[in-house]
């Protein structure tokens, strides 16, 4: 059966993969060939990403629905990052300067789309890194796990949860004492809104990447990222460099962290989705 729309080398692996019966829904989306000229090239590559990472077990199923959720926001808002997001992301670098004891949640989309990140900014603060997930299986867990020590994270947190986020019902309370009960500051990407308000209740600062600007996560939280974390994360570890580069201090710091409003920076982000996605019509 000839793949017209694939590329010579991925139809030959496409009959060896037949001889070997496996079935072409299986493994169609890995072999599409899509053009780095394409215009959504960066939004399809992350597509397969997720959708890669679901079938080996790493995303949820419902990380895919959340995708498309963020995909939807990330359109009104260009696709870019704005500059609410980058001062957001500035101000995030220097709570996370200025934690005592800084943690980096990661959930199975994060997994996939930004591990390479997570463990440079761990290293980079330092901060701990804990495994954390909403649709929680000891599988699941353990896979996160082993991606991000291939990667060079020497320690990750979560396989053995030892702890429970007060006020949470069922799994996605489980943690450790040693990371996230422990955190002072804690940065959450895409996370449920329960969980983030009770985070903020166990008086951590959090900071949140979630490009809806609207979700309780984003108006719980001290620090809302509103960008795609495969832009933010970057953007984050950039301010940190930049930050200890120009050696600013703890007090200039703190005085930019005081004047951050974060509600007002949302509201300032969605009057610029009506007003850039209405001149975009
Ligand atoms: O791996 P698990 O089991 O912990 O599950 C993870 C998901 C993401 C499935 C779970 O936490 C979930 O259901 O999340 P929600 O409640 O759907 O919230 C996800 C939020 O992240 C939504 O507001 C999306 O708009 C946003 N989002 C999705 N993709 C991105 C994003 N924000 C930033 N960057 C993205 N790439």
């Amino acid at each position: 059966m000839k793949k017209r729309n694939f590329p010579p080398l991925a139809q030959i692996i496409c009959y060896k993969l037949e001889a070997k019966n496996i079935k072409p829904n299986h493994y169609n989306h890995l072999l599409m060939h899509v053009p780095k000229s394409h215009p959504r090239y960066e939004s399809l590559m992350k597509r397969e990403k997720i959708i890669k990472g679901m079938r080996e077990g790493i995303v949820a199923e419902a990380g895919l629905i959340a995708h498309g959720r963020g995909e939807a926001f990330d359109y009104l808002i260009g696709e870019k990052t704005l500059p609410e997001a980058d001062l957001a992301e500035k101000i995030a670098a220097y709570h996370l300067i200025l934690a005592k004891r800084p943690l980096i949640s990661v959930n199975g989309n994060i997994a996939v789309l930004v591990p390479d990140d997570i463990v440079r900014l761990s290293e980079l603060l330092p901060a701990k890194i804990e495994i954390n997930l909403f649709y929680r299986s000891e599988e699941r867990v353990k896979k996160i796990a082993d991606l991000l020590r291939k990667l060079g994270a020497k320690k990750v947190l979560g396989e053995k949860p030892d702890a429970n986020i007060p006020g949470l019902e069922h799994s996605r309370a489980l943690c450790t004492n040693e990371g996230m009960m422990m955190a002072d500051v804690v940065l959450i990407p895409l996370e449920d809104g329960d969980r983030a308000k009770a985070l903020k209740n166990m008086g951590k600062i959090t900071i949140a990447i979630d490009l809806n600007p609207l979700s309780r996560t984003s108006k719980e939280s001290h620090v809302t990222i509103v960008d795609d974390v495969v832009r933010a994360l970057p953007r984050i570890i950039d301010h940190v460099r930049e930050a200890r580069k120009k050696e600013l201090s703890r007090k200039s710091m703190v005085k930019e962290i005081e004047e951050f409003d974060n509600l007002g920076n949302l509201s300032k982000i969605l009057e610029r989705m009506q007003k850039d996605a209405g001149s975009r019509f």
